[in-house]
């Protein structure tokens, strides 16, 4: 039969493009399989019938001669192929014939006469969206912050006699950024968005000794987590992550994931806040959330205050960032990032207003007048 005769001609084309001596042995490897298999399936617009094993149903038969026609595009899933024993697995194989919509199926197929044949389609509708696929149009649906600036101004606020420099900033609500990852270590997905949301009552301050909450800088930052399941994706899981995001006048917010013990990633956030204008004080905070069955468990909380002029005990907050596996260098603890520091630690959601670049000059003039203004700051979102 000729088409058999193309389909010999096929396989053994790939034999010679691997290595002979592990093709066509008796028991290849199940990548040797799926390689195999996929070539057989590719003949079969050719000739349906020629590739239907002898034990299958007249069903199954019709089955393959109506979606196999002539000029079909066939396209296996190597990936795909699950063996069961050396002779018998199963792949799935999207269709595309002319003039029909195309199709996801699942065949079984046998090892037969030296040759992989159609023993079954066990499934004629396409496969539900992956959750890759789901969490990509949840994502689609909102407009990421990540890579975006906006304008913010500082202004003069006085309270109980101090004097305050203040971020006046457009209110902002939204996903910052996201991540695709198996955060709980059980080998499935979760998307993991990061948002700027207006902060509850329900939230801790942490430490925060310098300013009340204004209208203007209330928003804190939360970790959101998402899981596939049945086809359907939930928000089964936050955590609070930063309070007062834009509170302070120089801000950096670095969200990241890093792997735990147990083989998921735990959610941190890096928070500094300078006071640059009036001060050199700076607030520290990092905390990190393991995700599992309870949903976020906090396992590290720890801030540190302090002066540029102050030399302060780290000590217990280098015992908590061991807990998640950081190595913190004492000098460096408050002026280099941990992302930057820790190979381990992956960026994964960021926030910066930093007032650095406004000449001495000028914050002088701010500091001994109440008339004078500063250039606008930009924060931005990574
Ligand atoms: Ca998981």
């Amino acid at each position: 039969m000729t088409i058999g005769k193309a389909t010999l001609v096929g396989v053994t084309a790939l034999c010679l493009t691997l290595s002979l001596a592990s093709c066509g042995g008796k028991n290849p490897s199940p990548q040797r399989q799926a390689e195999q298999v996929a070539a057989a399936l590719q003949m079969l617009a050719g000739d349906p019938v020629a590739l239907v094993s002898s034990t299958a149903s007249a069903e199954a038969r019709d089955q393959v001669a109506q979606l196999f026609v002539p000029g079909s595009k066939v396209s296996p899933d190597v990936g795909s192929w699950a063996p069961d024993g050396p002779d018998k697995g199963t792949m799935v194989v999207r269709v595309e014939p002319p003039d029909q919509d195309p199709q996801t199926i699942v065949v079984i197929v046998v090892y037969e006469d030296s040759e992989w044949k159609i023993y079954d389609i066990v499934e004629d509708e396409p496969p539900t969206e992956s959750s890759k696929e789901a969490f990509a149009a949840v994502v689609a649906a909102e407009e990421l912050l990540a890579g975006q600036t906006f304008q913010a101004q500082f202004i003069k606020h006085e309270e109980d006699g101090y004097l305050f420099p203040r971020i006046e900033w457009p209110s902002l609500s939204g996903a910052i950024n996201f991540e695709i990852a198996d955060f709980d270590g059980d080998g499935e997905d979760e998307l993991l968005v990061i948002r700027l949301e207006p902060r509850r009552d329900t939230d801790q301050r942490i430490g925060d000794v310098d300013l009340e909450p204004r209208e203007s800088a209330m928003n804190s930052v939360y970790a959101h987590l998402y899981e596939y399941t049945n086809g359907a994706v939930t928000d089964v899981a936050s955590a609070f992550l930063a309070s007062e995001a834009l509170a302070g006048d120089s801000v950096q917010i670095d969200v990241f994931a890093i792997r735990n013990p147990d083989d998921g990633l735990d959610v941190c956030a890096e928070h500094d806040r300078f006071a640059y204008l009036f001060s050199d004080g700076h607030f520290w905070t990092v905390t990190c959330h393991r995700y599992g069955a309870d949903g976020f468990r906090q396992v590290v909380d720890t801030s540190y205050g302090g002066s540029d002029l102050m030399e302060s005990d780290l000590v217990a907050s280098q015992e908590a960032l061991a807990e998640v596996g950081i190595t913190m260098p004492t000098q460096s603890l408050v002026v280099e990032r941990i992302v930057d520091l820790h190979e381990g630690a992956k960026l994964i959601a960021g926030m910066n207003a930093n007032p650095g670049d406004i000449p001495y000059e000028l914050v002088e003039e701010f500091r001994n007048s109440w008339s004078a203004t500063l250039p606008p700051i930009m924060i931005r979102f990574s």
